[in-house]
């Protein structure tokens, strides 16, 4: 008893930032294979007043636990933190340090995109004084209304958990909140504990026993037996199934497990950006990529598809080109998020995908599917042949993808997340490996792509990491270029350089207005392989496509990062096979906008009558 009662009155007296650090030390993670790791990988930090004397130097105290870097910009050592995460399919997290003001709102953005994405991340900005005492500190905003507003208030609605720690002690009760965000499959996404400059150098008795090491794992819900019961009454009813694997197929690690229910059961699969890879490429039952950016193949079987089986997707606009794929068909919904599972007409299932396809295999008995796909993947072979194929013009993003995934292994891994690529690699990209393919396109966030990258090659110091990057995301942020090299992290860039925003013209044109303002040919270009140069890069310019497969191929056994620029043409893609909702002026002075205006309303009206 009274031993009982020592132990837990211990303490141990250290600042705020000192027992948060600490604590995070503490927090183990079970991966897959049973072995336990850290479950942060690391802290990355700017520092500044804000953050330099508090977290710094508890950083420092405990820097042989926690692993320390530094970047160039606040918003790509976030993009870096939560590649990382995602590359660890959420297993493993990142945090990120800032001081107050700039180097604060410099994160919003990552806030955002973490959110969208669903994956989690530990934003740790500094804050203004909580004793207010020298207001107003430099780089404070002054809201006239209500001194309780600082600019940190920004990542409140894109966070999934927001606080503000005022009082050393506020740690006990917020800190295990912030882990249960990180970790939880239904509730995961960016945490932000905002870190007023006093109260983290502000130092408290805590128990000890908070400090306890504590191993988490990953969390797998299991589906309600009426709605399986539901699901699988659906399921028998249908005459063409179709599943629709998303990215909660990965997060989940469920790729075996749906490969056997689509093998056991004969249902075609097709995939959104996140879930890409559940099966590999060539697999019988494998329609590829769904939706706006999908294949032939998929969106002609889902257009007469009955059943819409979702398996961890959020069904984004992409994926349901702006709700004229499937809308008229049942669906199952499974996700570990319940709202999700209510989007569409159908049955939620709210569980894990593993444990949701595990169910339902069982409940669904030997029912099964013969359906000829062939057809259908015979004519995408042919459209797909036709994008890739080399001509004697100014290469297409497909050609050189197509180039890019000869050269390449298929443990390697490719990053991607705006302009006209995404697309272009949702359709025709080709791989069997199910982490090889990481592609931000819930954000779509320029800039993600290098930063990205550097986190990748931080939780898969094994694999090569290969960025496909256009030349509006290269220079929107491509710094973290120099963080690669600085921490002896080799990646290698391949550069599409078609002058400019090609997508965002091309969908100018597509709405009908003149050309203007996407387009670099009234400004003389950038000399990218002198710019990557000048950070200690290895790069070149290729001339050709069999120029950039042999310098790929040479590349791969060089020390330092590459960079391989190719121009491109701006204004070719792959064909479209879905609508996608992009509204066209009501009104204007221009003839092709008008034309453009009457051809929307005809899939406005189309859509009216399909639902
Ligand atoms: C941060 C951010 N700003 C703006 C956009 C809108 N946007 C999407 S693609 C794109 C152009 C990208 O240019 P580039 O990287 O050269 O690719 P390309 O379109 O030429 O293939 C723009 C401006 C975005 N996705 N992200
Ligand atoms: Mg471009």
């Amino acid at each position: 008893m009274t031993m009982q009662l020592e132990r837990s009155t211990k303490t141990l007296t250290l600042t705020t930032a000192q027992a948060l650090i600490h604590y995070l030390t503490q927090q183990k993670v079970e991966l897959h294979d049973g072995s336990i790791v850290p479950l942060f990988g690391g802290i990355w930090g700017i520092y500044g007043h804000g953050n330099v004397a508090g977290v710094g130097e508890a950083l420092w105290k405990y820097r042989h636990k926690m692993p320390y870097f530094r970047g160039q910009n606040e918003q790509g050592m976030a993009h870096a933190a939560i590649a990382y995460a995602k590359a660890n399919r959420s297993r493993r997290v990142m945090g990120v340090t800032s001081s107050i003001g700039p180097g604060a709102t410099n994160m919003v953005t990552a806030a955002a995109l973490a959110h969208v994405n669903r994956l989690p991340v530990l934003f740790l900005p500094g804050d203004i004084f909580a004793s207010r005492r020298p207001d107003p500190v430099l780089q404070q905003l002054e809201n006239f209304q209500s001194p309780l507003t600082s600019v940190n208030d920004c990542f409140a609605p894109v966070s999934r958990y927001f606080d503000r720690i005022t009082r050393p002690e506020q740690l006990l009760e917020s800190l295990p909140q912030a882990m249960r965000t990180l970790l939880m499959p239904s509730e995961r996404g960016p945490v932000t504990l905002a870190l007023p400059q006093d109260t983290q150098t502000e130092s408290w008795e805590f128990p000890e026993s908070f400090f306890a090491e504590k191993i988490h794992y990953l969390e797998r819900a299991r589906p309600d037996s009426r709605s399986v019961e539901r699901a699988v009454a659906l399921l028998r009813r249908a005459n063409r199934p179709l599943l629709i694997a998303g990215g909660g197929v990965h997060y989940s690690g469920a790729e075996g497990k749906l490969k056997q229910f689509v093998e056991k059961h004969g249902i075609p699969v097709a995939e959104t950006q996140a879930g890409k890879t559940s099966l590999p490429w060539d697999h019988p039952l494998n329609l590829g990529a769904i939706g706006v950016t999908g294949t032939s193949a998929a969106n002609a079987y889902a257009r007469k598809a009955d059943l819409i089986f979702c398996v961890g997707t959020r069904l984004s606009d992409f994926t349901t080109a702006s709700k004229s794929l499937f809308h008229h068909a049942n669906m199952i919904q499974v996700n570990v998020t319940p709202f999700d599972t209510v989007k569409g007409n159908g049955v939620a299932l709210v569980a894990d995908a593993q444990e949701g396809l595990q169910a339902l295999c069982q409940s669904l008995g030997d029912t099964a599917w013969t359906l000829n796909l062939k057809p259908l993947k015979d004519k995408w072979e042919e459209i797909y042949q036709n994008s890739t194929q080399e001509t004697e013009e100014l290469p297409s993003d497909a050609q050189v993808l197509a180039t890019v995934n000869r050269a390449l292994d298929d443990k390697d891994i490719i990053v991607c997340a705006a302009g006209g690529l995404p697309g272009e690699l949702h359709k025709n990209w080709r791989s069997r490996d199910p982490i090889s393919y990481h592609l931000e396109y819930g954000y779509s966030c320029m800039g993600y792509e290098i930063a990205g990258a550097v986190g990748i090659k931080l939780a898969h110091p094994e694999r090569k990491v290969y960025v496909l990057v256009g030349d509006g995301s290269y220079l929107m942020h491509h710094t973290e270029l120099l963080t690669a090299l600085q921490l002896k992290l080799k990646i290698h860039v391949i550069l599409l350089d078609n002058r400019g925003f090609g997508c965002i013209n091309r969908l100018q044109k597509g709405c009908g207005s003149p050309p203007f303002g996407n387009l670099f040919s009234e400004f003389p270009a950038p000399d990218f392989v002198q710019n990557a140069q000048s950070y200690g890069c290895h790069a070149e310019k290729v001339q050709s496509l069999e120029e950039l497969e042999s310098a790929l191929r040479a590349n791969r056994s060089r020390g330092e990062s590459c960079v391989t620029v190719i121009n491109t043409d701006p204004q070719t893609s792959s064909p479209g096979h879905a609508w996608w909702d992009v509204a066209v002026a009501e009104t204007s002075d221009v003839l092709t906008v008008r034309q453009a205006r009457e051809n929307y309303e005809k899939h406005l009206e189309a859509m009216r009558e399909r639902h």
